[in-house]
């Protein structure tokens, strides 16, 4: 499948602006609409150098929507709705903030995809839906089991309950309505852009400005760490090759018992060594805080449905390396983050965190 044009909501955030780049440079021809409403979590900044055009506005007010769309036929040129897409990134998306405050994450998660899917079939759009693998909940530390596009759903907070309802409401509206969509359920992301209220980010700027990393409870919870690059390429490889109804789940590791079975599973306290130790600094030199209510013990993810069905594969299988490349952008454009830092802590230190 090969696209004129697409709309990516919240391609102004982390992940949506890695992937808005990925494309502007991997397939100039495509025509990108941007449509985001510019949260705390939203930055123009991220768009610099990209070929796009922003539409500032809100996934759940349809007539932003429709905006976004009438953008994207007037760049395209009128091209026919079968060359176009939506890829939907957009949603609050901090586990922390929803267990603060829940009601933003109810409007844009699941209202805000309600508009989109209601759009993809009044003029029948492709569709492509970018979840998470919080949406199935926690495993053990030692469950020999990861993440399948088979595994129950069992969220557990306001954030991860809400992406759980966008997914349900995509597949319903994929069999009810016969929309032409897929989703991906992706685990934790790193890389540049990435706001400074997530982990690896804060912990970076903590130690740029002088201020202890903060391990939550005792730092044993473990994530399963993919390269955003790597994110990009595997929605782009859903976008061109996907199974219409699939579910495919993104990550760098494979099934138990295999020779990538770890991915890229690391426990927290693993991670801040890292940095730490990238930085200079010694490995300990950091504090325990206040854990957060409800915290997934473990994220793990078996992606050879992506694997083998549709021959993809990541290139950052160098955890440290790609931390390295983090860290030194995080260096470089203190501007694009230092007067956000204050703010960003003020918040934690409320929480005792
Ligand atoms: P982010 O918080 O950095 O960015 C979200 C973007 O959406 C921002 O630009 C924001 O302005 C925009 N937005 C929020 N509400 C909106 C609304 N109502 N209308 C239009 N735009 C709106 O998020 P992220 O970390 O880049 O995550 C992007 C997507 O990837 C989310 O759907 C998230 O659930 C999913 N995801 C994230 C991770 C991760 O590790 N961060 C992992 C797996 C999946
Ligand atoms: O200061 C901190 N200290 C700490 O120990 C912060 C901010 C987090 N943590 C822990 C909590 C988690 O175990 O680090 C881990 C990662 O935390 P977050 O960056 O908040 O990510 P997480 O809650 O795992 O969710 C992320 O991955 C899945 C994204 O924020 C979601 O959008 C995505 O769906």
């Amino acid at each position: 499948m090969s696209y004129k044009g697409i709309i990516v909501t919240g391609g102004a955030g982390f992940i949506g602006s890695n992937f808005v780049h990925f494309v502007s440079r991997e397939h100039p021809e495509i025509k990108i609409v941007v449509l985001d409403k510019l949260t705390y979590a939203g930055n123009k900044k991220n768009l610099e150098g990209a070929n796009c055009e922003l539409v500032v506005g809100d996934i759940a007010n349809k007539g932003d929507v429709e905006k976004a769309y009438q953008k994207l036929l007037e760049i395209t040129n009128n091209a026919n709705n079968e060359d176009l897409a939506i890829v939907h990134y957009a949603a609050e998306s901090h586990n922390d903030n929803s267990l603060r405050n829940p009601e933003p994450f109810i409007f844009t998660n699941l209202v805000g995809t309600y508009r989109l899917l209601e759009i993809c079939r009044e003029y029948n759009l492709r569709f492509h839906h970018i979840s998470t693998d919080e949406v199935y909940g926690d495993l053990e530390l030692d469950d020999p089991n990861k993440f399948e596009p088979e595994t129950p759903y069992q969220p557990s907070s306001p954030y991860s309950s809400t992406k759980a309802g966008s997914d349900l409401l995509v597949r319903a509206w994929v069999r009810s309505f016969g929309i032409k969509a897929t989703i991906s359920n992706c685990s934790n992301n790193y890389g540049p852009y990435q706001y400074i209220e997530k982990f690896i980010p804060r912990q970076v700027t903590n130690i740029i400005s002088g201020i202890k990393p903060k391990l939550y409870g005792e730092g044993k919870n473990v994530r399963d760490w993919i390269h955003t690059e790597d994110h990009s390429s595997a929605v782009w490889t859903i976008l061109e090759k996907g199974k219409i109804g699939e579910t495919y789940l993104i990550g760098t590791g494979t099934a138990p018992g295999t020779k990538n079975e770890k991915g890229g599973e690391k426990n927290n306290k693993e991670v801040i060594e890292t940095i730490l130790e990238i930085m200079g600094h010694n490995k300990d030199d950091y504090e325990f805080v206040k854990d957060r209510p409800g915290h997934d013990m473990r994220y793990a993810i078996d992606a050879s449905k992506l694997m083998n069905e549709l021959g993809w594969q990541p290139k950052y299988t160098d955890f440290k390396k790609g931390l390295q490349q983090t860290i030194d952008w995080y260096q470089a454009n203190q501007d694009w983050w230092k007067s956000e830092k204050d703010s960003v802590e003020a918040f934690y230190a409320k929480n005792g965190q």
